[in-house]
């Protein structure tokens, strides 16, 4: 018999912490062995000469089959949206399962779990949305459900159905550091957000690109301070998610400078997207509607310089994709009255990776092993799933990613194999693409082709973050 499953030789290894030659041997799903020479015992050998061998990437931050409004449709489901992961070099995701109001977040669970099973060709776990809650909420069910593995959440300070009050956000915090759970934080000031949107529409200001005119960088930097003075009173570490320019960054870096835990999530469309994505003609610039707002030239400065000097901890899709030649998605007809109504997000989770590889590792502006910690460690050190996942390790799940770091790919929505119609990074020229993905032992695409049967991806129940343990860093 032989000694492994599957073999990768002859590839070059990136941790978080290091690049080396070695070849991987996997048994039962698992890293068994890392070695110079492993030989060829196994059932499947896949040569992996001249290309790197990374950890699976981990999208901490994706929606999938979230439920949207009346009419309205998210593009992705589990099976979609897990496939085109896979395709971008991902291994698991974590989407977030939404509490409606007056619903208990056991049956929001219920509909996920159901959406998910059987469907997913990642792994996946889920975060979840508290919008409505209760005593019962905060003091029995979330609780429990922290017990169960489900641990973090995510508080939002605008949306109507979502927004909670800052004596709602104080409470769930508290529940936060009952329980150790992670609280991520969507930081953008709601009645700033309304007041605006009003005042544009009755200056028939309400094309696409208003929607970025709605949400100024102080609207985020405003929920940013309010949110980190929060978790101060309550003392709790806070993930600040999806953050978008300098001045929301500061504030990050003011709360660490005090010795406060927060940590602090960027997207690709910070890096590489304007607020000019939204000016195209007719409904055009709906395709890049999300919120935050893509900003400018100096938001993307500051938010590479976060990436490279450690201020980010991790660098996520938030994939939320609606299709935009639908009327169930991005041309949903009163949306063509406001930009308020236009679906919120875009997609975004296959080309992730590649984007943060070309532009900051080909480009220099990171090391291979920052790419690494932004992109898959730090994630699983987030969010309760280090070190089985997050790592090339003896050990750990063999969820694997190579890399041909020098292949050029220009990005076409073709490529991506989601449920949406369009990719934002249309025409964009990469250099670096992930060929194979292998999730537990499993390879799900192998030279750019999806060679899985059927999807095996499983549901993974967390332990508490790490982030909330472990030592402030100052930075
Ligand atoms: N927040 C997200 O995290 N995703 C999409 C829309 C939003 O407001
Ligand atoms: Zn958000
Ligand atoms: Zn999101």
């Amino acid at each position: 018999m032989a000694e492994f499953d599957l073999i990768l030789r002859g590839g070059t290894v990136v941790t978080e912490a290091d690049t080396t030659r070695c070849d991987v041997g996997i048994r039962n799903g698992k890293i068994v062995a890392l070695a110079d020479d492993l030989g060829t015992a196994a059932a499947e050998v896949i040569d992996a000469t001249g290309k790197w061998i990374l950890p699976g990437g981990i999208d901490s931050h994706v929606h999938l089959s979230q439920p949207s409004g009346p009419g309205i449709k998210m593009a992705d489901d589990f099976e979609t949206g897990t496939r085109s992961a896979a395709f971008g070099g991902n291994t698991m995701v974590l989407p977030f399962c939404l509490q409606q109001k007056g619903q208990s977040l056991r049956e929001a669970l219920k509909h996920y779990h159901a959406e998910a099973d059987g469907r997913c060709y990642t792994d996946v776990s889920f975060h979840l949305i508290i919008s409505d809650p209760s005593e019962q909420l905060l003091g029995q069910e979330l609780p429990a459900l922290v017990q169960d593995g489900y641990t973090s959440f995510k508080v939002f300070m605008t949306y109507e159905d979502l927004r909670l009050s800052d004596l709602e956000l104080l409470q769930v915090m508290d529940v936060g550091r009952s329980t150790g759970a992670l609280v991520m934080v969507h930081a953008e000031n709601h009645d700033a957000i309304r007041f605006l949107t009003e005042r544009l529409e009755r200056e028939g200001r309400t094309a696409p690109r208003h929607h970025a005119t709605s949400r100024p960088i102080a609207v985020e930097r405003e929920a940013t301070h309010r949110a980190i003075s929060l978790a101060e009173i309550v003392d709790v570490p806070v993930m600040i998610v999806h953050v978008s320019n300098r001045e929301a960054i500061e504030e990050i870096r003011r709360g660490r400078q005090k010795g406060l835990k927060i940590f602090g999530e960027t997207c690709p469309q910070y890096l590489v997207l304007t607020e000019s994505d939204l000016d195209g003609l007719n409904m055009e610039g709906a395709k890049y509607v999300c919120s935050p707002p893509p900003r400018d030239q100096e938001s993307q400065d500051a938010c590479w310089q976060g990436i490279e000097d450690g201020t980010f901890d991790v660098y996520s899709s938030d994939h939320c994709p609606f299709r935009y030649e639908d009327a169930a998605g991005k041309l949903a007809p009163n949306g063509r009255t406001s930009f308020r109504w236009i679906p919120n997000g875009i997609p975004g989770i296959a080309t992730r990776l590649p984007i943060l590889f070309s532009e900051g590792v080909v480009k220099g502006r990171i090391s291979p092993q920052r790419f690494v910690a932004l992109t898959s460690t730090n994630h699983a050190r987030a969010y309760g799933l280090y070190p089985r996942k997050g790592t090339i390790a003896i050990g750990a799940d063999a969820d694997i990613a190579i890399w041909d770091p020098a292949r050029t790919v220009t990005i076409t929505h073709d490529l991506l194999h989601d449920g949406c119609d369009y990719t934002p990074y249309e025409g964009m020229e990469i250099t670096g693409w992930p060929i194979t993905t292998i999730v537990r032992g499993v390879t799900v695409v192998l030279d750019g082709e999806l060679v899985s049967n059927k999807p095996q991806g499983t549901y993974i129940p967390r332990e508490l973050s790490e982030f909330v343990s472990r030592p402030v860093m100052l930075s």
